[in-house]
């Protein structure tokens, strides 16, 4: 049997790009069956681009401030992404909130990770705001992008325990430690066929996904 063409990938992302380049490695090493065609940033100055180019991965900035309107923002951000021809756009620390032509144009095609444990916590400062909350487990999710922000269907979740006198930054960098385990295994679910969107919702091993597949990093969590 011929393998299947890998999915093709396009990222968008505005910062470091950890996500994108644990993305990028289990390409390369063929544990999932997918490429990065290319990574696009909302800012020229993230860092990612550069390490993105140093991957050997076309990379572009499309600047919000060299546009008239959002409207003309995100219609050269798609036409960007466009040029690439993926299969799946990949949000990885994107922080720009996109309307809903955009979400629109690529429903069922996005994908995000985001820093909770969806439905708790959308928007900004996840972490700093599950430790003022007192929260003992925390986590991160990757769901479908639907117009509701941080509110598409959650595909997969890790959850970890929230040490005592843990800090913001130690939180964060626990949490992204499991991000690049568990973005990469959702896209490889994707692109063996697992995972698909259907009747407007995610679907897993042909059946419709009614929660979130859960993991626990830390031994058993309980909230
Ligand atoms: N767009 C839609 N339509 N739906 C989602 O689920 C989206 C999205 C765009 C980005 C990522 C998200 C996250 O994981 C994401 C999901 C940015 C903000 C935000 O408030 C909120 C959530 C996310 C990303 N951004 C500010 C804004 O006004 C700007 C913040 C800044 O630049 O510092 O766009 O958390
Ligand atoms: C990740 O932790 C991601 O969950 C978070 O930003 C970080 C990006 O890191 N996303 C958001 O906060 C979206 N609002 P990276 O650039 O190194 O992948």
């Amino acid at each position: 049997m011929t393998a299947p063409p890998p999915l093709r990938l396009a990222i968008l992302i505005s910062g470091r790009g950890s996500n994108m380049a644990s993305i990028a490695r289990a390409c390369a090493a063929h544990t999932i069956n997918a490429q990065v065609a290319c990574v696009v940033a909302d800012r020229a100055d993230a860092a990612g681009l550069e390490a993105a180019r140093a991957l050997g991965i076309d990379a572009f900035a499309v600047v919000a401030a060299d546009h008239a309107s959002r409207a003309a923002f995100e219609a050269a951000v798609v036409a960007r992404l466009d040029s690439c021809t993926p299969d799946l756009v990949i949000l990885a620390g994107f922080m720009r909130i996109l309307g809903d032509g955009f979400v629109a144009h690529y429903r069922g095609r996005m994908l995000n990770i985001h820093p909770s444990l969806l439905p708790k916590y959308k928007g900004l400062h996840t972490h700093r705001r599950a430790l003022a909350a007192g929260d003992t487990v925390h986590g991160c999710s990757v769901h479908y992008v639907t117009e509701e922000l941080d509110g598409g269907p959650v595909v997969l979740q890790g959850r970890l325990r929230i040490a005592s006198g843990e800090d913001e930054q130690q939180l964060s960098a626990r949490i992204q430690a499991m991000e690049h385990i568990l973005y990469p295994r959702t896209i490889g679910w994707i692109a063996a066929g697992r995972l698909a969107w259907r009747d407007d919702g995610a679907w897993l091993d042909g059946q419709p996904l009614t929660a979130p597949i859960t993991e626990d990093f830390d031994g058993p969590a309980t909230d």
